[in-house]
């Protein structure tokens, strides 16, 4: 790469040095019981079939009256999915399985300490308590259809139990994830102009009970200072009859509900009866300007793109404990612990707290006494869990039969470790890739169909046909070793409906790019531009190399963040890295690298040359670091993404942005001292940023 000739360096130069990588097939133990075993899938879900072989996912729901149009694409792009259709998602994930299962777990709840006891919950029991909470909103909050709701819920069962007595008002719920600040929840609160929060006093995290009905005050006051007013909010107790918090009760707003419930016990609530096109819940996700993007999302396009997601791609049978280890905070979570697993009746494992507390074999304690034999979860807790106990899963007597990673591309490294350790080597892998916006997968191998690739997610899924394309929107082609901006040319079932209250913003964002005719009514015309870079080999399979504002130019060089992390972590002393930008006056841009060691290795200069030398070998002199900082942790959003955009603030000296949605904020300052204390001592100190300049910056690596 040192070598090539500025002028010919494209965008092509991203993805050139990442190893091809040899496929695993799935065991045959696996395949000879997949839900999705005959390859006659594959033509039943082709462009010849699109829109109608969405039916199958849609078959997969009971309906209380019948679709007339499988797609109205008569305004784009605001495609409605199953025109004419009715049904109810409280209805689908619960009542229709009494009749056969009411007595087996739906959820079963797993709590942070280690001797309180796991709680499971039947589909019976699930009923009766959407059932009452259902009652006690609509009765005592008098919520109505089409009214939203914020929760501000940590992982307890109370969440789903919560979201689902919505989905049976047809009331929206937005969830805010737990570990947000109030202020961010307040905004939240505020740009979906709810009138009632849900919370909960306190919680459990890395073996402390946290306060977390303070946040709600903040919540408020932040909604407040933009002009909504919340009603009422509900307190669920962790421990019922106890208030753990610090925060004061405010009389005639803030109420108990396990007070409150009482006289609603034993209710029954009508289940409502929504249109297909009805809104079931809204997702915020961060853009990199602006107000928080709330993804809106529908209730029959989703419910039955994350039934047949979970059936075909998780391989979910009613029979199998599923446990999605991940926060329902996150769109991991809604999507697969509770409205795709719970579609197909499945038992869905709930953990309150930290993967590794007390320590490192804590998930594999858990999956062994619950007989977990589905497993999905997160590059960065795979890393995590590899860093603190390589070799923990070895001393626990498991068995996955398939295992999911979600939310960042997955070094290949980590992906064997994930593969030959964890999964014994006896479970199939997906590398799920999608995002928020689109309600479930877009691109995963069918597991008992497609052989396993580490690194790649794999092909588009069953009727999802992605394309890339250059800046330009000419198709870069697989094979050709180009990167570019990979885009899905057709909508499907679970694509979000628009951006909450701001629809111009929704075509800007996702469509404007690609759009070959703003007058057409033919969904080609309209392809749905991700904001990722992405490569495609000559198989089919897509290597995700991250959002496309996380490429580094150095001296006209495009380097991908994710080939610089995966070069770094080549040194086995390194657990994580970060890769970012610095303002360089000879370059235009360096390269800086966080790093991460794994436990009991001391800092050294040592490693940091080894980091150096590795990127050197493996990219090229063009990529060295400046600087490699070696450092505790990462600043991290709620699912576990590294905040790029933090840390490039911190080497440039610029500002950090809003920290309120970092699922670890305190990092942040011992970071910058440590890093700018350094810099200050070595006299490097950039000259004071343009402002084009900080823009960059701070647009650089936008997680979400
Ligand atoms: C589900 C979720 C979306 C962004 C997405 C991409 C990254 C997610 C990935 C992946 C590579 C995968 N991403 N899954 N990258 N391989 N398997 O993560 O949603 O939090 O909205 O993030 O995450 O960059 O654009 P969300």
């Amino acid at each position: 790469m040192a070598d090539v000739d500025e002028a010919q360096v494209s965008e092509a130069q991203i993805a050139v040095h990442w190893r091809e990588e040899e496929y695993y097939e799935p065991p045959a133990s696996f395949v000879a019981q997949a839900n999705a075993a005959d390859p006659a899938i594959f033509e039943r879900f082709s462009e010849e079939h699109f829109p109608e072989c969405f039916k199958e996912y849609a078959d997969l729901l009971t309906w209380d009256a019948g679709w007339h149009t499988t797609l109205d694409t008569s305004k784009p792009p605001f495609w409605r999915w199953f025109v004419g259709g009715r049904l109810n998602a409280c209805v689908n994930c619960v009542d229709r399985h009494l009749a056969t299962r009411a007595d087996k777990p739906a959820l079963i709840w797993v709590p942070e300490p280690e001797d309180e006891a796991t709680k499971s919950i039947s589909y019976q029991e699930l009923y009766t308590r959407i059932n009452e909470f259902a009652a006690l909103l609509r009765d005592f909050c008098g919520v109505e259809v089409g009214d939203r709701v914020t929760f501000h819920l940590p992982m307890l069962p109370e969440l789903p139990v919560s979201m689902l007595a919505c989905a049976r008002l047809g009331v929206i719920h937005s969830e805010v994830f737990g570990g947000f600040s109030g202020a961010a929840c307040g905004e939240r609160i505020a740009d979906s102009e709810s009138r009632i929060l849900v919370t909960m006093d306190a919680y459990y995290r890395n073996g402390e009970l946290l306060d977390h009905k303070a946040k709600a005050d903040e919540a408020l006051a932040r909604a407040r200072e933009v002009g909504v007013e919340v009603d009422k909010v509900l307190v669920w107790r962790r421990h019922p009859g106890e208030y753990g918090s610090q925060s004061p009760m405010v009389d005639g707003r803030d109420f108990f509900v396990d007070e409150v419930i009482d006289d609603y016990r034993g209710e029954l609530v009508d289940p409502v009866s929504m249109p297909a096109e009805a809104p079931l819940f809204l997702m915020y996700t961060s853009g990199t300007t602006g107000q928080p993007k709330g993804a809106q999302h529908s209730t029959g396009g989703y419910l039955a793109y994350v039934a047949g997601t979970s059936k075909y791609y998780q391989d979910i049978h009613p029979e199998d404990t599923y446990w999605c280890f991940a926060d329902i905070g996150w769109i991991t979570g809604h999507s697969y612990i509770v409205y795709g697993p719970l579609a197909l009746g499945t038992t869905s494992v709930m953990y309150e707290g930290v993967p590794t507390y007390p320590d490192a074999g804590r998930p594999w304690r858990i999956a062994e006494r619950l007989g977990v034999n589905i497993f999905h979860t997160a590059p960065t807790t795979i890393r995590m869990l590899r860093k603190l106990g390589p070799d923990e899963p070895t001393n626990y007597d498991y068995r996955f039969k398939h295992m999911t990673t979600v939310g960042e591309p997955i070094e290949p490294d980590v992906w064997r470790w994930y593969h030959d350790v964890v999964g014994k080597g006896e479970a199939v892998i997906v590398d799920t890739w999608w995002q928020t916006e689109n309600g479930g997968f877009l691109g995963s191998t069918l597991p008992a169909l497609q052989p396993m690739k580490p690194g790649s997610c794999g092909p588009g899924v069953l009727g999802v046909y992605p394309v890339i394309y250059d800046e330009e929107g000419n198709v870069v082609e697989a094979g050709s070793g180009r990167a570019g901006n990979i885009c899905i040319r057709n909508p499907w079932p679970g694509i979000f409906q628009t951006i909450w209250g701001q629809p111009e913003r929704f075509v800007q964002v996702y469509y404007e790019k690609y759009c070959r005719n703003k007058e057409s009514t033919d969904w080609r015309d309209w392809p749905y531009f991700a904001g990722d870079g992405a490569v495609q080999t000559s198989d089919g399979y897509f290597r995700i190399l991250g959002r496309v504002d996380d490429v580094i130019n150095v001296a006209g060089h495009r380097l991908g963040t994710k080939e610089l992390e995966s070069a770094s972590i080549t040194v086995e002393e390194i657990a994580e890295a970060a890769a970012v930008p610095v303002i360089d006056e000879l370059r235009g841009r360096a390269v800086e690298m966080y790093v991460s060691l794994k436990p009991g290795v001391p800092a050294s200069t040592d490693i940091e040359q080894k980091v150096s030398k590795a990127i050197e070998r493996e990219i090229g002199k063009i990529a060295r670091p400046k600087n490699v900082w070696i450092v505790a942790d990462m600043p991290k959003t709620r699912s576990g993404k590294i905040m790029r955009r933090v840390i490039a603030g911190i080497s440039n000296f610029a500002d950090v942005g809003d920290v309120t949605t970092l699922a670890n904020p305190e990092i942040v300052d011992d970071i910058r001292q440590h890093v700018q204390g350094v810099k200050a001592a070595r006299g490097e100190v950039p000259r004071e940023l343009t402002p084009q300049e900080m823009e960059e910056i701070k647009a650089f690596g936008q997680a979400e």
